[in-house]
């Protein structure tokens, strides 16, 4: 009985196979959580998505391409790679299952004690895992409650940092941001949304080279996913990256909490 991680499959669906094979990966007793951003970009992501749907042991956070996809589905505008899913016979289905899907997954390891806390991009340092767990849970609730409005609403890069007057869609607006978009954050834990590479603007760092008390637990491990860039080096063991890039013909990789071994196939 063992719980994988996996990272951002992307379409992906064949590699996403060949990882559960050589993970030998049993429905029956082990555990699957993705780091979100299971479609766009890769060629079969209705495929993906059915086989994840059809899987009770398996789910995944909330990516921004999810989210998109969403969006196209709420609008039913079927565009790009996305067109697919949007048109298909089971596109409510689909929309039910992902938009239950949650923003912060925690587990544990019950023999080690290790904790681990799942998102797509990350959680700034400013939020307790309480209170990132309560904010997550807000804009899930919302999601569910009045999903067409908060899935027009959400786009954009504005307000760019936290602030606990936020209220209404610009307080879920940078929720999601920093849980589905973050790389590198300012001072003030202002999101710096432009960079997608690894090296810093002058004034940001990577969002888990800051301090916090909840980033130095030594029992606690941060999974995500969307920085395909970093291709997995975080130089901090508590911080584990696991978007290696499958999709730019990279790597798919798995990583098992049991005992923090990596598993990975090649595109
Ligand atoms: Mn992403």
């Amino acid at each position: 009985m063992s719980t994988y991680v996996i990272g951002d499959v992307h379409g992906c669906f064949d590699q996403f196979m060949r990882l559960l094979k050589k993970i030998e990966y049993d429905s029956k007793k082990d555990q699957i959580i993705l780091t979100g951003d299971l479609v766009n970009r890769g060629p079969k992501s209705l495929a993906v998505l059915n086989y994840c749907m059809a899987d009770k042991n398996i789910t995944t956070v909330l990516g921004n391409h999810d989210l998109y996809l969403l969006y196209l589905i709420s609008i039913n505008k079927g565009q790009g790679k996305l067109k697919k899913i949007v048109e298909a016979e089971n596109n409510k289905q689909i929309f039910e299952w992902l938009i239950t899907r949650p923003l912060l997954i925690q587990t544990s390891n019950h023999l080690t004690n290790n904790k681990f806390i799942i998102t797509h991009a990350g959680i700034p340092e400013i939020w307790s895992l309480e209170k990132a767990q309560d904010l997550a849970d807000e804009v899930s609730q919302e999601l569910t409650d009045n999903s067409s409005k908060i899935l027009k609403a959400m786009w954009g890069d504005d307000p760019k940092s936290w602030n606990e007057s936020l209220t209404g869609n610009k307080k879920y607006r940078i929720i999601i941001n920093y849980f589905t978009r973050m790389r590198f954050l300012g001072n003030d834990a202002a999101l710096d949304l432009k960079n997608t590479s690894t090296k810093a603007s002058k004034g940001s760092k990577p969002w888990f080279h800051y301090e916090s008390a909840s980033y130095k637990k030594m029992n606690q491990y941060y999974v995500f996913g969307h920085w395909a860039s970093l291709n997995g080096k975080t130089e901090n063991p508590h911080f584990i990256g696991l978007d290696t890039g499958c999709v730019w013909k990279g790597k798919l990789t798995a990583l098992r909490i049991d005992d923090l071994e990596k598993i990975s196939v090649k595109y």
